[in-house]
């Protein structure tokens, strides 16, 4: 196990499409494996695979309180199957957003199918905060953020702050 690099916004990676999964072999079981401890210790409920640089469709999720036993929940190609009309609003955060939150509203239950580290297919109905993470998770797959659902004046703030602070990153 190890820790990854968690990208942080402007990072093009972050904005790019990741490809499917053709096959569950050891190099996938490391990248799960690691984003487990790299979502651990950051902490988060979710992680997707271009946020530690791989332009893969991984998703790690674990919803589990503190206090509680871990329930990590790995996801290789997930796709939305079904979607409610019924909407949900939830205060969302990013780990490549760090420290911002601001309201976003999605459809309130999704069926997602994917693949288990195991190779079995399966499709889960989900609500509340785990389908507000699943849809989360997949939209960072296809270069996706949550910034992307606010009004250009709040995106335009953030993305302006960001990109400051990487440029005096680059000075030292
Ligand atoms: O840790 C996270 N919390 C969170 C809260 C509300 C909605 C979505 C999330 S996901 C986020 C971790 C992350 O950036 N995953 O991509
Ligand atoms: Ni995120």
């Amino acid at each position: 196990m190890a820790l990854r690099p968690i990208l942080i916004i402007p990072e093009p990676r972050l904005r790019q499409l990741c490809a499917p999964v053709t096959g569950i072999d050891a190099e996938t079981r490391k990248l799960v494996s690691d984003m487990f401890e790299t979502m651990y210790d950051a902490p988060g409920i979710g992680l997707a695979a271009p946020q530690v640089g791989v332009l893969r469709r991984v998703v790690t999720i674990d919803l589990s309180r503190e206090d509680e036993p871990r329930q990590p929940l790995a996801m290789i190609n997930p796709e939305i199957i079904a979607a409610s009309e019924e909407r949900s609003i939830y205060s969302e955060g990013c780990l490549s957003i760090p420290d911002y939150y601001e309201e976003v509203e999605r459809p309130a239950e999704v069926t997602v199918r994917y693949m288990t580290l195991e190779g079995k297919t399966v499709e889960q109905h989900v609500s509340g905060l785990l389908s507000t993470c699943v849809q989360h998770e997949i939209d960072h797959l296809n270069g996706v953020l949550f910034i992307d659902y606010l009004s250009k004046l709040k995106r335009d703030r953030v993305n302006k702050k960001f990109a400051k602070a990487a440029r005096r990153e680059d000075v030292g």
